[in-house]
């Protein structure tokens, strides 16, 4: 946790500085002397906690502030404005700003610490809530078994991608997976190797895929591909690989004679002339469904 205090008074910023580092915060006090200068240290090290001085050359505190606010690195450290014989005019410019507090100059040393400990706390706080959103944002993305993305986040980024396609006349391809034969896996090796054949799928594929191409569970034993950029050409190449991969996943430690294949349809867009993820992932159906009828193991 890091203290930054904009002052262009040498005198009260020596006399922050110094009671800071008496009551808790010993090597974590910077200063700057004046707004522009601040900003600069704000920018570079993100300080925690921002004390700022309204009244200074080059920049004022209040543009220091709408400066510090517009950038995504530092738009959430709390400012504490220090404050004389302020007017309320600018206070108030000050909190519509985006200053978390004010201390008035004199200040009460006991008072100024408290101040800052309680707004570091509460910053302190937002963060872990701001990361424990990014955390279940991603897990409410993700298949629970398999790790996968998820239908819901396919219906989703499956939008946004077939959008960016057809406004900037580009392609996006699918590949709609399903298990041959699954529910006879189950039966003769047990649920928890269907689980484990799952797992197993997930990996492989996940792994000879492009970076930005995605991976997710539609349901049961079913995977969807989603190839941005790709045109049905291509993405027919993909799902061949893909069906080769799977052909050669060994579950030695289960049974040797635990194999397993997929079938795979493929879509895509332009060039199967559909308007929405629905009409495309319906596609994608019905190749897989002639991928079945001509035997499994194999591409349609
Ligand atoms: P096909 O080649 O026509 O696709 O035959 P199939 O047996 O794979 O298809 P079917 O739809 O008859 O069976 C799918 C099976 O997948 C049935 C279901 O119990 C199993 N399944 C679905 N989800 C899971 C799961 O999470 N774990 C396990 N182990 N099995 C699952
Ligand atoms: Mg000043
Ligand atoms: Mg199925
Ligand atoms: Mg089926
Ligand atoms: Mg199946």
């Amino acid at each position: 946790m890091s203290i930054l205090v904009v002052e262009d008074n040498r005198e009260t910023r020596r006399k922050i500085v110094a009671d800071l580092k008496q009551n808790g915060f010993k090597d974590a006090v910077f200063e700057a002397v004046d707004g522009l200068d601040g900003f600069q240290k704000a920018s570079q090290n993100a300080p925690d906690v921002i004390l700022c001085d309204i009244e200074m050359p080059r920049m004022d505190g209040l543009k220091f502030l709408t400066a510090i606010r517009s950038r995504t690195e530092t738009e959430h450290i709390p400012v504490l404005l220090l404050t004389s014989n302020t007017s309320r005019d600018i206070r108030l410019k000050g909190l519509t700003t985006g200053a978390h507090d004010f201390i008035h100059i004199p200040y009460d040393p006991q008072e100024l610490v408290a101040r800052a400990k309680l707004h570091l706390n509460a910053k302190r706080r937002e963060e872990e809530l701001r990361k424990r959103n990014k955390e279940l944002e991603l897990l409410s993305h993700k298949d629970a078994l398999t790790g996968a993305f998820n239908r819901r986040y396919l219906c989703h980024i499956l939008n946004v991608e077939l959008g960016r396609a057809a406004r900037t006349d580009g392609m996006v391809s699918v590949l709609m997976l399903d298990i041959d034969h699954f529910k006879e896996i189950n039966d003769r090796f047990g649920h928890q190797a269907g689980d484990l054949a799952l797992k197993k799928v997930t990996a492989e594929a996940t792994a000879c895929l492009r970076d930005y191409d995605l991976f997710f569970r539609y349901g049961g034993e079913e995977f969807v591909v989603m190839l941005p950029d790709t045109s049905k050409r291509e993405a027919l190449k993909v799902a061949h690989r893909l069906c080769q991969k799977v052909r050669a996943i060994a579950f030695s430690h289960i049974s040797p004679d635990l194999k397993i294949t997929v079938s795979i349809g493929v879509a895509a867009y332009p060039d199967n002339d559909v308007c929405s993820v629905e009409e495309l992932l319906a596609h994608a159906d019905q190749a897989l469904y002639q991928a079945k009828q001509s035997g499994r193991d194999q591409v349609a």
